[in-house]
Parts: C-alpha cells; sequence; structure tokens
C-alpha cells in the first residue's frame, strides 16, 4: 500500500471548488426549518488591503464556534461584509492617486478570495459592502428617522480635530488626546457640526448592562461603565457679585458645601469672559490662548501643575454666605457638568494642589481622622463625620449629603442631580468616501431632510478630483451636486456637504444581514425577529467603547420605532487577542510584519488556523515567533495518516460499538471535553484533546488492535469532525477516505456515552526508604516518568528527601520506591 501523503496545497485545489459548488453553509430562511437558530458574527473587514494576521486570528476563532453549531445541527447564519467607506480607504487612494471605490471594491475581491480560501464558514449569499448605496441608502433613510424624533440636530461648539485628517472626531476615537486613526495630536475647534443624541439613551444604556453580565467580558462592561460615567451629586446655585443670573456648580459632594473656599470656572467657558472684571480681562485672554492647546486628558491629569488666573470678582457660598473668589483654570472642563465648580480643596486632591499654588484658604469640613490636607498637601476624599458645617455637623457623609439636598431645594438655591460623562456622539465628517447626510440647506426653510422616495442620496462622481482633506468636505467642490432645489418650497438651496462617520454604517449591519437586498426598508423586521439578536460576536477589544456602544444605542432606538423586538444586540461577546512578533505588535518601521498569504502558501490554511487557535486562550496575544506552524503541519500530518489508514483498513456503516474498550473510552472522552471545550471557549485545550486522540489511535493501530478495529474506525471519523472546526481541508479528505460524502462540516457532533466515560484510577503506593509516606490516585496507564514526577513533588515525601534521592524505583501504576 502507498503511504497516504499529506499535501496541504493539493488538499486546498480539491476541495475548494468542490465546497463552492456544496455551499454548506447557507443559512435557511424556510419557515418549515425548525431546527434552532444561531446567529454568529464576526466583526467585518476594512478592505485596506489583503488580509492580515490579525484577521487570520479572529477568523478562525469566530470560525471554531460557527463550525460547532453547523455540526451540532444548528440553523446558523454567519455573514461576511464589508465595513467599506471610510479614511483608510480613501487615504490609501490618494496615495495612490486613485479613486476610492476603485481600490475599495479591488480590495474587497482580494479578500473576498482570501476568505474563500481561508476557509471561514461564511453564508457567501448574503455578502454586503457598506459603500453600495443598496446599503448606504438606509443609513439615510435611518439618519432622517433619527432627525425626526430629535436624535439628530445639529450643534456649534468646541470639537475635536484632527489636523493631519482634516475632519472632527467623535470623544470616543480620541484616545489619549490623539487621532485614533493616524495618531496626531487632536486640537479643538470652534465648528457646527451633528450629533446624534446618545446621550437620552445613558441610563438605558447602563441600565441594560445587566443582560450582558456574563456573555461579554468584565473589562470591556467596565470600560462602557465608565466612558458612560454616571455620577449622582446636586447642583448648587451660587450667586456671583455684579451678576444677576446665579451660576450653578454639579458636585457629587454636597456634603462638603462649608468646605468650599474658592469658586472655579472654566477657562474656556463663555462664563468666565462674561463675568471678568475688567482689570483681569487680558490676563484671562492670554490664559485661554494657552488652555486651547491642550487636550481634555492634559487638563484632567492630577500629575499636572496647576494654572489660572483670578477673575477679579467673588462668589457667594449660598449656605453661610462667605464671599470666595473666582478663578479661571484649565482643570475644570467647559462641557462637563456646568463648567464651573465649587472646590473643595480638604477634600479634594485637585482643588487642594490647586489652592496651595494659590494661596487659597482649606477649611476641613469632613473628619477623617487623617493629617490635616492643608499641612500634608494630600487631600482627605474618604467618610467621616461633619465639623464646621453648622447644621450637618456630626452628620455621617450620606447623611449630610441628604440633608444639605433637602436644605437647598427648600430655599430653590439647588437639587439632587445625576450627570454623565457621556457626551452626543458628534458624527459628521469633512471628507469625501462617506454617506452623503440627507439634508438640504434652505435659506428661507432651514434644514430640509430629503425626502424618503429621493433617497439615496449618492456621492457625486469626482473622479480625477482632488480629495486631499482641506478642512471643508470634498463634496463642496462638486457645485452641480451642491445646489438643489429645496424639497419644501422650491427655492435655491444646497445639500450638507459633510459625511457620516463610518461608524454609523456599522450600528446597524448586523441586521441588514437578515436579507442584504431588502428594499423595504434598512432590514426585513420579520426576518431579524427570526435570528436576532445575535448569539456569538467576536472582534477586536479596540472596538470597546466605539462600535458596541453606538451599536448598542442603534438597536435601542430602532426598539422605540417597533422594528426590533430586543434591545442588545449582542448576548454574548468575545474579544480575541492580537497577532504580535518578537513581543511587538507588527509594523513597518520594526520590519516585524508576517504576512498571512505567505505563512498560508508555507505551510497550508490548515496548519495556520490550527497555530491561531492552539496559541492559546483566545483572549491572549500571539507572538509569532513563539509559536510553530510547522509543527502545526506535522500533527496535521499524522492526523490525516490516522484518518487514510483506517479508512484504507474498514469500511463505513459497520457497528461500531464492538471495537477495543480502551480506545474507545479515549475516543468519548474526547468527544465530552472538546465539548464543553468549545461551549467555554478554550479552544487552544480542545485542540490539545484531539491531539491526544489522535496519538491515542497511532498507537492502536501501530501496538494495539490494528487499524482494521472498529474503535480505530471510530475515532478516526471524530478526529475528522472536530478536526472540521479548525482544520477544514484535513479534515474533509480524511473523511473522505474514511469513506463518507462531503461535507465533513455537516456530518454532526459526536455524542459520548456515558457509560464509556467512567474513569477508573489505581493507587500507586510511594515508599521512602522501604515506609509508605503517600498513597496517589492516578490513571492506570501512567508513564513512568509522570508517576516518577508525582511522587516527588509529593507534599508528605519531600520532608523525608534531603536533595537528589540516591535511587527512584518505579513500578507503573502501583509502586514508586525511593531510596534517599
Ligand atoms: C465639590 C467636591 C468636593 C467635588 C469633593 C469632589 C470632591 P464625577 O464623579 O466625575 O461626576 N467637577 C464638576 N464639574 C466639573 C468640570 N466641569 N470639570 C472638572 N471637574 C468638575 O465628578 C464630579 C466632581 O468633579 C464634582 O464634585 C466637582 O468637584 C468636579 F470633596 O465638587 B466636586
Ligand atoms: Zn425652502
Amino acid at each position: 500500500m502507498d503511504e497516504p501523503v499529506y499535501d496541504p496545497q493539493a488538499l486546498q485545489a480539491k476541495w475548494l471548488p468542490r465546497w463552492e459548488e456544496l455551499n454548506p453553509f447557507e443559512a435557511v430562511e424556510d419557515l418549515a426549518d425548525t431546527r434552532p437558530r444561531k446567529y454568529m458574527l464576526d466583526m467585518f473587514p476594512y478592505p485596506s488591503g489583503d488580509l492580515h494576521m490579525g484577521h487570520g486570528e479572529v477568523f478562525a476563532i469566530g470560525d471554531v464556534v460557527a463550525r460547532y453549531w453547523f455540526q451540532k445541527g444548528y440553523n446558523v447564519l454567519h455573514p461576511i461584509g464589508w465595513d467599506s467607506f471610510g479614511l483608510p480607504a480613501e487615504n490609501a487612494a490618494i496615495k495612490r492617486n486613485a479613486h476610492p471605490a476603485e481600490w475599495t471594491y479591488k480590495n474587497i475581491e482580494t479578500q473576498a478570495n482570501s476568505f474563500k480560501r481561508y476557509a471561514i464558514s461564511f453564508d457567501w449569499s448574503r455578502r454586503l459592502h457598506t459603500s453600495d448605496a443598496e446599503y448606504f441608502h438606509w443609513n439615510q433613510w435611518l439618519f432622517t428617522r433619527f432627525y425626526e424624533r430629535g436624535l439628530a440636530y445639529r450643534k456649534g461648539g468646541l470639537v475635536n480635530w484632527c489636523p493631519q485628517d482634516q475632519t472632527v472626531l467623535a470623544n470616543e476615537q480620541v484616545v489619549g488626546g490623539k487621532c485614533e486613526r493616524c495618531g496626531a495630536d487632536v486640537v479643538r475647534r470652534e465648528l457646527t457640526q451633528w450629533y446624534f443624541k446618545i446621550t437620552d439613551y445613558a441610563d438605558r444604556l447602563l441600565d441594560d448592562m445587566a443582560q450582558l453580565e456574563g456573555g461579554w467580558p468584565d473589562r470591556v462592561l467596565t470600560m462602557q461603565r465608565n466612558w458612560i460615567g454616571r455620577s449622582t451629586g446636586a447642583d448648587v446655585q451660587f450667586r456671583i457679585e455684579g451678576r444677576d443670573e446665579p451660576v450653578t456648580v454639579y458636585t457629587t459632594r454636597p456634603d462638603t458645601l462649608y468646605g468650599a473656599t474658592f469658586f472655579v470656572v472654566a477657562a474656556d467657558a463663555p462664563l468666565a469672559e462674561e463675568i471678568v472684571a475688567p482689570d483681569r480681562r487680558e490676563a484671562l485672554a492670554a490664559y485661554r490662548a494657552e488652555v486651547a492647546k491642550l487636550s481634555d486628558i492634559e487638563r484632567l491629569s492630577t500629575e499636572k501643575e496647576k494654572t489660572g488666573v483670578f477673575l477679579g470678582v467673588y462668589a457667594i457660598n449660598p449656605v453661610n454666605g462667605e464671599r470666595v473668589p473666582v478663578w479661571a483654570a484649565d482643570y475644570v472642563l467647559s462641557d462637563y457638568g456646568h463648567g464651573a465648580i465649587m472646590a473643595v480643596p480638604a477634600h479634594d486632591q485637585r482643588d487642594l494642589d490647586f489652592a496651595r499654588k494659590f494661596g487659597l484658604p482649606v477649611q476641613v469640613v469632613v473628619h477623617t481622622g487623617l493629617a490635616d490636607p492643608g499641612e500634608t498637601g494630600v487631600a482627605t476624599p474618604g467618610e467621616g463625620a461633619l465639623v464646621n458645617s453648622g447644621p450637618l455637623d456630626g452628620l455621617t457623609k450620606a447623611e449630610a449629603i441628604q440633608k444639605i439636598i433637602e436644605v437647598l431645594e427648600e430655599r430653590g438655591t439647588g437639587r439632587a442631580a445625576v450627570n454623565y460623562r457621556l457626551r452626543d456622539w458628534l458624527l459628521s465628517r469633512q471628507r469625501f468616501w462617506g454617506t452623503p447626510i440627507p439634508i438640504i440647506h434652505c435659506l428661507d426653510c432651514g434644514e430640509v431632510p430629503v425626502p424618503d422616495d429621493q433617497l439615496p442620496v449618492t456621492l457625486p462622481d469626482l473622479r480625477g478630483a482632488d480629495l486631499q482633506p482641506k478642512g471643508v468636505s470634498p463634496l463642496a467642490s462638486a457645485a452641480d451636486w451642491v445646489n438643489v432645489e429645496c424639497p419644501k418650497c422650491g427655492g435655491p438651496a444646497q445639500r450638507d456637504t459633510d459625511t457620516m462617520d463610518t461608524f454609523v454604517d456599522s450600528s446597524w449591519y448586523y441586521l441588514r444581514y437578515c436579507d442584504p437586498h431588502f428594499d423595504g426598508g434598512p432590514f426585513d423586521v420579520e426576518k431579524v425577529r427570526k435570528w436576532g439578536p445575535i448569539d456569538q460576536y467576536v472582534g477586536g477589544v479596540e472596538h470597546a467603547v466605539l462600535h458596541l456602544l453606538y451599536s448598542r444605542f442603534f438597536t435601542k432606538v430602532l426598539h422605540d420605532m417597533g422594528m426590533v423586538g430586543f434591545t442588545e444586540p449582542f448576548l454574548r461577546l468575545l474579544n480575541q487577542g492580537q497577532v504580535i512578533n518578537q513581543g511587538k505588535a507588527m509594523s513597518k518601521t520594526l520590519g516585524n510584519g508576517v504576512d498571512l498569504g505567505q505563512q498560508i502558501d508555507a505551510y497550508g490554511v490548515d496548519a495556520v488556523r490550527l497555530t491561531m487557535v492552539f496559541a492559546g486562550p483566545p483572549e491572549d496575544d500571539i507572538d509569532w515567533a513563539d509559536v510553530s506552524p510547522a509543527a502545526s503541519q506535522k500533527f496535521l500530518a499524522r492526523a490525516f495518516r490516522v484518518m487514510a489508514e483506517a479508512g484504507a483498513a474498514s469500511a463505513p456503516g459497520a457497528d461500531l460499538s464492538g471495537g477495543d474498550v480502551e480506545l474507545r473510552k479515549v475516543t468519548h472522552r474526547a468527544i465530552d471535553e472538546v465539548t464543553k471545550l468549545v461551549e467555554s471557549h478554550r479552544f487552544n485545550v480542545a485542540v490539545a484533546r484531539m491531539m491526544e486522540l489522535t496519538t491515542a489511535t497511532r498507537r492502536a493501530i501501530d501496538t494495539g488492535p490494528g487499524a482494521a478495529d472498529p474503535a480505530v474506525r471510530e475515532a478516526a471519523q471524530t478526529l475528522a469532525v472536530m478536526l472540521s472546526l479548525v482544520a477544514p481541508y484535513v479534515a474533509e479528505e480524511g473523511w473522505e477516505r474514511l469513506g463518507h460524502a462531503p461535507s465533513v462540516a455537516t456530518a454532526g457532533w459526536p455524542e459520548a456515552d456515558p457509560a464509556l466515560l467512567v474513569r477508573e484510577s489505581v493507587t500507586a503506593v510511594v515508599q521512602v526508604a522501604g515506609k509508605v509516606r503517600d498513597r496517589l490516585e492516578v490513571s492506570p496507564d501512567i508513564s513512568e516518568t509522570d508517576l516518577q514526577a508525582l511522587a516527588l513533588a509529593s507534599d508528605k515525601v519531600r520532608p523525608y528527601l534531603d536533595g537528589e534521592p540516591r535511587k527512584v524505583i518505579v513500578r507503573v501504576p502501583k509502586l514508586v520506591n525511593i531510596v534517599p
């Protein structure tokens, strides 16, 4: 008999076209199909080049879960599409002097072909691209609905501006003061922009997280919670001398009101200019110019040296009538709370730093038992009894908060208040490659939404035009496109020239997959009712706040519109780690990049996928320098030979229950464990179990009952089905050699026979110098080395050893005799 040879490239050439024909992964819409459903989703890719190692990882991991549910007999929806609008494509196109459309769709084709070769179990019939008019039509339709509900609006104000990309950014896209895309330092600019009113949903975004507890990683939930940043406290009104209207401050510590020794207004708030004394005006202007250069992160940093200017005016503390000086400073932000604070230096560190820098008084009002902050420079934010606080004296913090709020409410100078860190989502962008905002500006009628029957508003061609970012959208240069009749009055009007942030596109794409060519709305409500919400979502943790928060918001709005029946889109979330190399993220400058295509050429798809899954827990980073696709390939060759030899020695269909019991036990234990491991996302350990099953089957062929034993066939068939989750090509070939018709992907997940799961153990006695010191419960087939190691590591044995024993005699599995 010819030695069966494992040739990964030949298997790919053989099976890829066969699978195209068989199309095993199409989700079934038929109502008569009563199988339970699963909606499996991977975060869709940007088409900014071919697939890279990061894609290789996330899709290999997601596919283990998707293929598992196919095997379990579920009606699985596992779609793919492209997030094909946006800056990466546009910038790349500018660099290459091509139109973003050409570049984008060429890359999509490249990635699609790579996905097919990579054998991800997609339902290709549902493919979508967000840059297709057929898709972004519905971004515009949804925008209009949001607009009608008061959830999309335009306002002027300070915004984040990326000088490199020449566009505004949402708060979520500013990471550590830098542009999330290009890394440039973000500056503040005064601009009129479009916003989605996500703040209306702040409470629900927080409260509905209860549904996600246990299904989402804790750290993602924490990040969302912190981003929304709900706090409770009070709004307190202070009078400012020489001004009629009182000024409100937000505080989480109204109990410390008697300790407010000064008052601070955000330097960039309009209020600072309104109240500044004439002789301090110049100083304020100079200071504001300095502050404009800082990011919020820098401003809020406790490390930063405190700066500020006295405004020459005084505020009146509403509870004790005390006059306190008013300052302008950068550590108070103009767009948080009310842009002004009461400063309590004894109990707030930033206030204390400021007081010490400028010689302002410090008044302790909560007795915490710690040393005086005025002397130590360390504020005491903790619990304690109130002091120096008139009627609050002696109360605890909680009591004092309640009491003072009552007093303020009685006098009409304050009330309980809730505050959020979350800001509305700034969605307009001054760039070309995105969804045009469907608004027309008319001098007479103001903002007029484009009527539904005139949607989609497509992009002007602009082929050959200069797309270089210049601070206004390139759309503004297309006069023919911009100038239109007002839909209301028929007068001359102009289209809005901004495009939508691509996070709008990705906030609802998962609903569109249920019917990507549906033309009666953004999605087919009936089909979404059947498929939604998503059972398992897989993608990078970089979206912990951005995409996931926006999608949750969209889902809630759609729920309120009666279009979806659920309030959370993703029931379970898995964040994979990153693929790095030699300890560092792959980068051109470091020259440590690894190319997915080359890895596949060298080792085959199966070995690369297996390596991705086997490297470690899916959440961990994979250092490509520490893994071995060559070793994965060797394992797959062994698995292949086991399946081929078993297939050659027996025919399918026979009763397998009479096979070698020892091997059958190994097989059924593997089934039992791999099932649990896959469901709990411990994929790397599941692969280890497949390796053990391979080894046991090899041994049974070589030194046991031989290849023709029914237990060997059972083991080999089990292996083929399990391997189909991680190494689909070799699994398919093995399945065929075992005499079955393709595809192994839908062969059905095996069930473990409980009778074969009973694990026996034997007692091994450990003697030291002839005396029994320990008894160990071990597997009957434990190896000599393992048993010796266990014995020497025993806590009951070690006290009798003084360094290396002179001699160790092992009689597996029952005895270890140590001569010390
Ligand atoms: C007095 C006070 C005393 C405060 C004290 C804290 C401790 P969170 O929890 O994040 O909501 N604050 C209010 N508006 C601000 C702004 N625009 N920029 C910077 N800081 C601002 O924080 C609320 C607290 O942050 C408020 O409570 C206020 O300081 C400050 F012992 O008021 B506190
Ligand atoms: Zn008009």
